[in-house]
């Protein structure tokens, strides 16, 4: 049964063959989904067409990449030892897996945390709730579902002097009950719009911030998951992450003249979400394929594990509230609390042992970091430079 194959894994379940899984599913309504029809072979060979395409245009990609690079030269070189602490920018650390990263960082005492967060009060009486000492953190504003705000908080943080040593793009929605879309300041799609196209303006404009600083390791981390990559039971629960051929994304997600899905499809809130995951992994990739080599800056992404009691759930029916942890505590076995997954990102901002770049980190169930696989689309290097384009132009960037 579904269940028992679901307990048999660990959080960070990889079906090692695309769409070969081995595991047994057979139809599951729990939570009124029914999945195993949609467990099914993934292969797409446009991926590997898109491959070649690329490959034979390679030549073209990077010297336009160096042609864009930020053009700074860094205070000093990487490895130099400084003692001052880390600067780091945490978007959506009013709560969840953000406010349980910014603590975990700042009890070090070797890092200054910037909370930028949409409700300043929220995130104040978080942080102090969350014990975090007073000089270890300060709180900016930044909505993320307004490129305008985003602009906004970089001339902001700019204002404030302060170094940027690591950005975690880690805040989200999830409207898992939506009927209809609902859009950001600009008119795109609300989860795309502020998951994705939001920090993708943010991470594009502070990439310079980021190349100015002499700290040692200087890291872009973007939140992923598990649910976008469909190489994982997780991923097979439907509705599936999809972009198709991004006809929705190049429209402008509007739902207007365009559909408000970036494949073009009718409106789905939790594949909206799922999509917007992918798109958060392929940017990471591209921006390592776009700018390691040059600014030495490790990119990376990462599934901290099912942190089934967070805000992310707070559309959803509450019938799924209640079960949904023991659910993943008991059954999947893929549970992992606040604090744990906060110490998990935590490690990917300032463990030395993780500054390997282009990797989407996962842990197993001895809570031992690892490099894991991505799905075949979240790691289709043609889609990750067609989003790329497609989202400079939509944020004013191209
Ligand atoms: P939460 O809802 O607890 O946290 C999300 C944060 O994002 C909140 O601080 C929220 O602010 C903020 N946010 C939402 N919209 C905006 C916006 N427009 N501008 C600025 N901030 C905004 O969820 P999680 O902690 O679970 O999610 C954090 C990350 O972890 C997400 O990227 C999610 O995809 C990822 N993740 C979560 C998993 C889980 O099991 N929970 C599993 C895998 C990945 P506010 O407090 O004001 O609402
Ligand atoms: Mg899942 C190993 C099994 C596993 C893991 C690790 C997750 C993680 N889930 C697993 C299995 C299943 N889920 C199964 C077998 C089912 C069908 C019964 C199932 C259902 C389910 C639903 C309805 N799961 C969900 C939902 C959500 O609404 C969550 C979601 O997709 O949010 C986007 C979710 C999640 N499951 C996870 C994780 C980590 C999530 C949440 C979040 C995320 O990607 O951020």
């Amino acid at each position: 049964m579904a269940l028992q194959a679901a307990a048999l894994v660990p959080s960070a379940f990889t079906i090692p063959k695309e769409g070969k899984s081995s595991a047994s599913l057979k139809d599951s309504t729990l939570f009124g989904v029914s999945f195993s029809e949609h467990v099914k072979a993934d292969f797409s060979s446009s991926a590997l067409r898109c491959k070649r395409e690329y490959n034979q245009r390679n030549g073209a990609v990077r010297a336009q990449t160096t042609a864009s690079a930020p053009s700074v030269t860094r205070a000093a070189p990487e490895g130099k030892k400084t003692l001052r602490k880390g600067s780091v920018i945490v978007t959506g650390a009013s709560s969840g897996l953000g406010l349980a990263t910014a603590k975990a960082l700042a009890e070090t005492g070797k890092w200054h945390v910037i909370m930028a967060c949409r409700d300043f009060l929220k995130a104040e009486r978080a942080a102090k709730s969350a014990g975090i000492a007073k000089e270890n953190y300060t709180i900016m504003h930044l909505d993320l579902a307004s490129l305008d705000s985003v602009r906004q908080f970089v001339d902001n943080f700019r204002r404030s002097g302060r170094p940027l040593d690591v950005l975690v793009c880690n805040a989200a929605v999830y409207q898992p009950t939506a009927k209809e879309p609902t859009f950001t300041a600009e008119g795109f799609e609300l989860s795309v719009g502020t998951n994705h196209l939001g920090h993708f303006l943010l991470s594009r404009l502070l990439l310079e911030d980021l190349n100015k600083s002499d700290y040692p390791s200087r890291r872009l981390i973007i939140v992923g998951s598990i649910t976008g990559n469909t190489n994982t039971l997780a991923g097979n629960v439907p509705p599936k992450a999809n972009l198709g051929d991004l006809r929705g994304l190049a429209g402008g997600l509007n739902g207007l003249n365009s559909s408000a899905m970036i494949d073009g499809g009718d409106f789905d809130g939790a594949k909206a979400y799922k999509d917007s995951k992918v798109c958060n992994m392929l940017t990471m990739q591209e921006f390592h394929r776009r700018y390691h080599e040059d600014t030495e800056i490790t990119f990376a992404s990462l599934y901290p594990g099912c942190i089934a009691t967070t805000g992310l759930f707070r559309e959803h029916i509450p019938l799924f509230r209640l079960l949904f942890p023991p659910f993943q505590k008991y059954i999947t076995k893929g549970y992992v609390s606040e604090d744990e997954a906060g110490k998990r990102l935590a490690q990917v901002v300032s463990e030395p042992s993780l500054t390997k770049s282009g990797v989407y980190w996962s842990w197993n169930k001895d809570s031992a970091s690892f490099e894991n696989q991505l799905s075949q689309e979240a790691s289709d290097v043609e889609k990750a430079r067609k989003v790329w384009e497609i989202s400079e132009k939509l944020v004013g960037l191209a």
